[in-house]
């Protein structure tokens, strides 16, 4: 043999002793799964992030990883959602509200006054309406896994405590990027101006917005009590957190993979309401011990809100079609236990 046909043999041997090596290690090298949210780490959202990503790993075997990106780090929602839509991000959890602009349907959600109780958004939620909502997303490039609780939303302000509508007037209130919640803010006297949540600390401390409204988790985790003086306690709406993963992605998974992620956001789900739940079961102490100083509304003022209010009802009707408007009205007097 030459040396040179030697070498070649040689050559070719490594080849095809490779070829299957190479193969294999790109089925080992395990999923990498970019999951982004808005908040901090030390959130609930943050808590329940975590929470998702070592499910998925664990029911994996380590074969699809969830790298859990907080503080707005890959964007504000908006930008997410359309990362997502793109495929150039895999998942991410952000409110229902600003996904309106993409699915009008989600404008359920932002019905003031919608729900009473937690116990009532979980039945709505994870209902026939709550799949509903959530299915139409498919056809705009989105899959929607399951709700997680943001929680019932509370004004806070640098001004003055608002103890009635008037109390709004001329306050420059951050609103989410969403029409409902700009309409329902203006309807009440406010200033509304609409902004991502990533910028909104900043806002308010150069008090370029004097307000905004978050669940006092939000508040706490968020540290709003730093630069707003006033918490008024109105539970105007109950806002949701969504799942997302982007469809482009999804399609690709294997069965096996989709049920361990379906699975894994399920868990995170019930952890994230209960931790959600007892961690603002206390926040309203903790914001008060953080000097913050906080308002009930009287029953009579808190109505004149709710009936002012009830005027947006026709814009969401209109949003999210009749038909959906008027089975969510039965689906809950069910719920409620009046039909
Ligand atoms: C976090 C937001 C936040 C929402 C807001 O990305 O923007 O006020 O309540 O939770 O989705």
């Amino acid at each position: 043999m030459t040396l040179l046909r030697r070498t070649l043999v040689a050559a070719a041997t490594v080849a095809t002793l490779a070829a299957p090596f190479a193969a294999m290690s790109q089925d080992i090298k395990p999923r990498l799964i970019r999951f982004g949210y808005g908040l901090n780490e030390a959130s609930n959202q943050g808590r329940a992030a975590k929470v998702f990503a070592e499910a998925v790993e664990k029911a994996s075997g380590g074969k699809m990883k969830v790298r859990a990106i907080g503080a707005a780090a890959l964007g504000p929602d908006t930008q997410m959602q359309q990362a997502l839509i793109g495929g150039a991000q895999e998942m991410m959890v952000g409110s229902t509200a600003t996904l309106v602009g993409i699915s009008k349907e989600m404008a359920l959600w932002d019905t003031p006054f919608l729900f009473s109780n937690s116990k009532e958004a979980d039945a709505l939620l994870d209902g026939p309406i709550g799949e509903r909502v959530k299915a139409k997303l498919e056809d705009k490039g989105l899959v929607g896994l399951v709700y997680w609780e943001n929680g019932f939303r509370n004004l806070t302000n640098s001004k003055r405590p608002v103890n009635k509508m008037e109390d709004l007037n001329g306050i420059k209130l951050r609103v989410m990027q969403n029409n409902v919640f700009l309409t329902s803010f203006n309807t009440l006297g406010a200033n509304a101006v609409p902004m991502s949540f990533s910028e909104l600390f900043g806002a308010l401390e150069t008090k370029t917005v004097d307000g905004q409204e978050n669940p006092f988790n939000t508040i706490l985790s968020s540290k709003f009590y730093e630069v707003q003086k006033y918490l008024s306690v109105t539970n105007h709406v109950y806002s949701p957190w969504i799942v997302l993963v982007s469809k482009k992605w999804w399609d690709g998974l294997s069965k096996d993979e989709q049920k361990i992620l379906s699975d894994a956001a399920k868990l995170s789900r019930d952890f994230e309401r209960k931790d959600t739940r007892a961690e603002a079961a206390q926040a309203i102490a903790n914001l008060k011990a953080k000097g913050m100083q906080v308002n009930e509304l009287s029953p009579g003022e808190a109505d004149r809100m709710r009936n002012k209010l009830t005027r947006v009802y026709a814009l969401i009707a209109a949003e999210v079609g009749m038909d959906t408007w008027i089975e969510t009205q039965n689906q809950l007097m069910k719920i409620r236990g009046l039909k």
